[in-house]
């Protein structure tokens, strides 16, 4: 990367003249106009909704950029202390109508558009998802940008610049069907390629001891790690901040000339292929081990390039400084793991110091904890990443000895001043070596013993982490561990979403300031019985339930009655999350409906169930959900006797730009997990905010949202977290008698009423007291009967419109805590140690 100050007086020198003019619609559209003429990237004769989409993007992206590079001269100059957050998925979504919105210019741009005949929202519609990431936790990652921005803390985002996404989602007979997604297929308008940004990323190889001692990692293959710049901008702020992905390339004198003058055309370029399988795809999982040599080296890209990139930024600014020692580093800078998938970065900054800058190991041991923080985002212990110890010698091997340093560090110091703990210290150490013949690397562990600040995502999470996970280390160091319950971004989960309701939310507020402070929301509650309110709620709710009928009808063909109450639930599909308990309550309910007379029916909550989400694609029993909600919609919304009062829905390839309409649409979402497995839960927090209310278990945030909604807000049901266990060993000794209920809603879909797939399978997971796949581990059978009873308790609140509208004010005015500002506030004081630093 070239000097610093060269950039700095580079930014100067061709400095655009920032005038408000430029935001003026007639200098936008001349501006799309000139992106339209000189950055085709179509032909000159048509200007489609596509190419009016591309050039309005890069239009937008110019406001962008000059933001970026004010921010990015501001914090050279000034040289706070910054965060880098590293994660292996960002679940982005769109970005136009965000960009926009936070820079205080979609009138100017609507107006602007509308000069070349489109409305702004149907060209945002054009724009495809960036989906680099599976789920919650990548949308966590995405929320947290936006708060860092808005809040003008200098941090900034790390990740790896997939070429192909999470997969589309297509249903057919057979189930899902998973389709490359390819969000590159034109190309992505906000990304800035960083040419000038390259660093070597080294895999294989193997150690060289010096005549003085000194060990180095030399050999194997290097490859380069090339960054591209996405800016982000902040809420009603001049800062924007980066997230740097990087592309693997091979360089020029990688291709083998004279092999590919030979016609060895494949192994003439062979490194380049191998570069281009690191940034291939984004690993489809969510909370499942993957044990991949390939995940392992795209884990490694991330951590290594990311983390010179963070010493070459130490060393640019420190020229300026008076001072620059290394000890200065953790006062500079500070690293947030996303969970144990950039664990690397720990021997990685490890190895950076001794090996490249002659640090020794307590010096750099010293600096590396005080740099880096970790949070744990799950407990499922197929999701607790364990590395081979072997392969990962084999690909990192200077790595994989500063490991085990740490590791024989840490035993030796638990003996030395925690005798008490001897007896556990196996459980305890990094090396996992209780099968000989196949010795891992426990990632966690790792983290644990490196990381000054240890933290969960939500109370009763991070209440499980110090007592049950790392309890043992608790004992070791009682301050590591912290709770940060996360939280979501209200620009785009609420203002951008639902504009209808943001504006009815602005009005009685007197205040849009709400966007910016979301516990302003609690001033609604002193309205919550208001007639007037009421009324224009109601409306804003059905104008947003109207737009959702439109989209299910789009995408899958069927009708649905935007009077009857919309419940959804979409997030991954996973047993613990317990779609199953669902379909198995909308089998009950069909079941009941078909017994009762038509007079009986008109008492009868018409109900539109909607399920979506992806399952892993080796994750059988997850797929057969799928199937079986497919199934069962098939049969119930053509059954002309029920489907007036019922209809179920499978929501197909759901993804943030689909959240966005399903969400202000909703009026009961259902979350569901057994009690103690899920961690925090967000889209929780996206549906109450939308005046939603949730039928929910006391899990993960669920327990924090009904403190602050109110409990008669919130449908509870379902076993609590510490009784988990103990209804697992009763049922091993035989003591679960099911309810009634719960037998007839298997039989039903045993007796093939909704196909002939064979369905045993995943019923019998249900059955038996305990085994593989077998003894119903997620509790299913015993929550059932507690979750009928608050479906019932629904149906008789949303029969009386004026107790659910309040309920639904009520939903929204206490979600002001969720908000990821809060969030990212607590990050930034608690953890990090930074404050914020905006742009004059
Ligand atoms: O992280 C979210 C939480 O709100 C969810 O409760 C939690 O399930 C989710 C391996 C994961 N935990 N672990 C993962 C993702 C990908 C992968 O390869 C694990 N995702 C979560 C945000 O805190």
């Amino acid at each position: 990367p070239e000097s610093s100050g060269a950039a700095c007086s580079a930014a100067e020198k061709v400095k655009p003249a920032a005038s408000p003019a430029a935001e003026e619609p007639a200098a936008i559209a001349g501006n799309i106009s000139y992106h339209a003429q000189y950055s085709p990237h179509f032909s000159p004769l048509a200007f489609g909704p596509e190419q009016a989409f591309y050039s309005t993007a890069e239009s937008v992206r110019d406001h962008l950029v000059q933001r970026w590079n004010d921010t990015y001269v501001h914090f050279h100059k000034t040289d706070p202390k910054q965060t880098y957050y590293l994660s292996m998925e960002y679940l982005q979504g769109r970005a136009l109508t965000n960009a926009v919105g936070n820079l205080g210019i979609t009138g100017a741009y609507a107006e602007a558009v509308k000069k070349f005949g489109y409305e702004l929202e149907a060209l945002a519609g054009q724009e495809k998802d960036a989906a680099l990431g599976n789920g919650g936790l990548g949308r966590l990652a995405s929320c947290f940008l936006d708060s860092m921005a808005t809040l003008n803390l200098p941090a900034w985002g790390y990740g790896l610049r997939y070429r192909y996404g999470l997969f589309k989602q297509r249903i057919t007979k057979e189930g899902q069907e998973e389709i490359a997604e390819d969000w590159l297929e034109k190309f992505s308008p906000w990304e800035i390629v960083r040419h000038d940004i390259v660093y070597p990323i080294r895999f294989f190889g193997h150690i060289e001891i010096s005549p003085s001692g000194s060990r180095k990692w030399a050999g194997g293959e290097v490859l380069n790690a090339l960054a591209y710049d996405v800016p982000i901008p902040g809420y009603k702020t001049k800062n924007a901040i980066s997230l740097r992905l990087w592309e693997a390339k091979a360089s020029a004198e990688d291709f083998n000339l004279f092999q590919f003058n030979d016609g060895q055309y494949e192994s003439a370029a062979q490194l380049h292929a191998r570069a281009q399988q690191i940034c291939a795809v984004l690993y489809p999982g969510d909370a499942t081990e993957e044990g991949k040599l390939l995940r392992l080296k795209q884990q490694y890209f991330l951590c290594s390039a990311s983390l010179q990139d963070i010493i070459f930024r130490f060393k640019e600014r420190k020229s300026d400084r008076v001072s620059g020692k290394w000890s200065e580093f953790p006062a500079k800078v500070a690293v947030q793991l996303n969970d144990t998938h950039p664990t690397l970065a720990i021997p990685e900054l490890m190895r950076l110091l001794m090996d490249e800058e002659g640090l020794g190991w307590d010096e750099a041991w010293d600096i590396t904890n005080r740099t880096i923080a970790y949070t744990n985002h799950t407990v499922l212990p197929e999701a607790l990443e364990k590395w081979s110890q072997a392969v990962m010698r084999k690909l990192l091997p200077r790595h994989t000895e500063i490991i085990e340093e740490i590791d024989k560090r840490f035993k030796e110091m638990v003996i030395s001043t925690k005798r008490e703990m001897e007896g556990k210290i196996e459980s305890l150490r990094i090396l996992d070596n209780s099968n000989p013949q196949k010795p891992v690397v426990r990632m966690a562990n790792l983290c644990v013993v490196s990381a000054h600040t240890v933290n969960g995502v939500a109370e009763l999470h991070s209440n499980i982490l110090k007592e049950e996970l790392f309890a043992d280390y608790v004992s070791i160091w009682p301050n590591k561990f912290q709770n940060k319950t996360n939280g979501i971004t209200p620009r785009r989960w609420l203002r951008f979403c639902n504009p209808e309701l943001s504006e009815i939310v602005t009005k009685w507020l007197k205040t849009d300031q709400w966007t910016s402070n979301l516990d302003l929301l609690t001033g609604l509650r002193k309205f919550a019985d208001d007639e007037k309110l009421h009324a224009e709620w109601a409306s804003a709710k059905l104008a947003s339930k109207k737009r959702l009928a439109k989209h299910v009808l789009d995408v899958t063909g069927v009708t649905i009655d935007p009077n009857s109450l919309f419940d959804i639930q979409i997030k991954r599909i996973h047993e613990y999350k317990r779609q199953l308990l669902n379909i198995l309550g909308a089998v009950y309910r069909y079941k009941k409906l078909k017994e009762m007379s038509a007079e009986e029916k008109q008492k009868v909550t018409p109900r539109t169930i909607m399920i979506g989400g992806k399952a892993f694609a080796t994750y059988t029993n997850a797929k057969r959900i799928v199937k079986l909600v497919n199934d069962v919609g098939a049969v119930v919304n053509n059954d002309p006797d029920v489907n007036k009062y019922l209809k179920v829905v499978f929501i197909p390839n759901y993804n943030v730009s689909v959240a966005e309409v399903l969400i202000p649409g909703s009026e009961l979402s259902q979350h569901i997990s057994t009690a103690g497995m899920e961690a925090s839960g967000t889209s929780n927090m996206k549906f109450s905010l939308n005046g939603c209310v949730i039928i929910g278990t006391l899990d993960g945030a669920n327990v924090e949202i009904r403190e602050e909604v109110g409990e008669e807000n919130f449908f509870l049901f379902g076993a609590k977290a510490d009784q988990v266990a103990g209804l697992r060993k009763d049922r091993e000794n035989g003591l679960f008698k099911p309810d009634p209920r719960f037998e007839e809603a298997k039989q039903l879909i045993r007796s093939g009423a909704f196909g002939s797939y064979d369905y045993a399978p995943l019923l019998d997971s249900l059955e038996g007291n305990s085994g593989f796949g077998r003894g119903d581990y997620f509790l299913v059978g015993y929550d059932f009967p507690s979750y009928i009873d608050a479906q019932t308790r629904v149906d008789e609140a949303y029969k009386d419109k004026k107790r659910w509208i309040k309920m639904s004010i009520l939903n929204t005015a206490g979600s002001g805590k969720f908000s990821s500002d809060r969030t990212i506030a607590q990050y930034a004081k608690e953890i990090w140690g930074i404050t914020a630093s905006p742009v004059p």
